[in-house]
């Protein structure tokens, strides 16, 4: 059953995070984000939206009332808090889902101890093909439709790389790999993903690709895109 899978997973990633209402975030959206379609996504997003985000936003963090489009990339409502330097704990979600007709579906979570630290993106895959790569970024664009989420977050302008790297996009968070049944869970540090500021990611599109990053090291539109393949699964990152 495809929403036991990630209820499983995702309450117990969810209730790690010590979050209370943390185990309603994620069961609130998935009735109705399992019965969506790529191509329904504006009407989808618009109904499930203000359900998450009042339900998964911690106290220390500002709601916005007005996140309803699909294609707006919004600065992070929490920036002034940030550039306050105060040092609250800024945290965001993505629920992600299938597109194109795959399988491949799941969640993240992005915890920031304070504007100058890196983010922790906890992560939650599952239906993905067994023991291989998967590239993941960030893209530019807030899109649930994953194909108009735009490139890869790259305020630097600069090439695509791995994630940490010198030189490489801000949305690059390089490969994952997934097990012998084709989940993909684990956590990863990015020092280049910020919660709040100019370059925030919220309200940009987290986006799982069907096949490895490159990192910048092959050809054609290694620099780009790291040939990562087709956009299997995509959410907008919620604060
Ligand atoms: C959708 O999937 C098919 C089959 O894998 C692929 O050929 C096509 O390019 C995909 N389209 C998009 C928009 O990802
Ligand atoms: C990527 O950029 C590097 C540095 O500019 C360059 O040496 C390399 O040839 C580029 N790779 C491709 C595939 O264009
Ligand atoms: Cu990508």
């Amino acid at each position: 059953m495809r929403s036991s899978c990630l209820l499983a997973g995702l309450i117990g990633m969810a209730l790690a995070q010590s979050n209370t209402q943390s185990n309603n975030w994620y069961s609130a959206s998935v009735g109705s984000s399992t019965t969506s379609t790529s191509s329904s996504v504006a009407s989808t997003s618009s109904s499930t939206t203000p359900t998450l985000i009042s339900l998964s936003t911690p106290s220390s963090t500002q709601i916005t009332t007005t996140t309803t489009s699909t294609s707006t990339t919004s600065s992070s409502p929490s920036s002034s808090s940030a550039s306050s330097s105060t040092a609250v704990p800024l945290r965001a979600t993505a629920i992600v889902t299938s597109y194109n007709g795959t399988n491949v579906h799941g969640g993240v979570i992005f915890e920031q101890a304070d504007a100058n630290s890196p983010t922790i993106i906890t992560y939650d895959f599952a239906g993905n093909g067994p023991l291989g790569q998967r590239g993941i970024h960030i893209h530019r664009d807030g899109n649930t439709d994953c194909l108009a989420a735009g490139p890869h977050f790259n305020p630097a302008g600069i090439n695509h790389g791995d994630i940490n790297a010198a030189v490489s996009h801000a949305g690059d968070l390089g490969n994952i790999p997934t097990d012998s049944q084709g989940d993909a869970k684990g956590s990863v540090s990015a020092k280049f993903v910020s919660l709040s500021g100019p370059n925030s990611v919220i309200g940009r599109t987290f986006i799982i690709h069907g096949g490895r990053d490159d990192l910048g090291t092959g050809t054609g539109d290694s620099n780009t895109t790291g040939n990562s393949g087709l956009r299997v699964a995509c959410g907008i990152i919620m604060a």
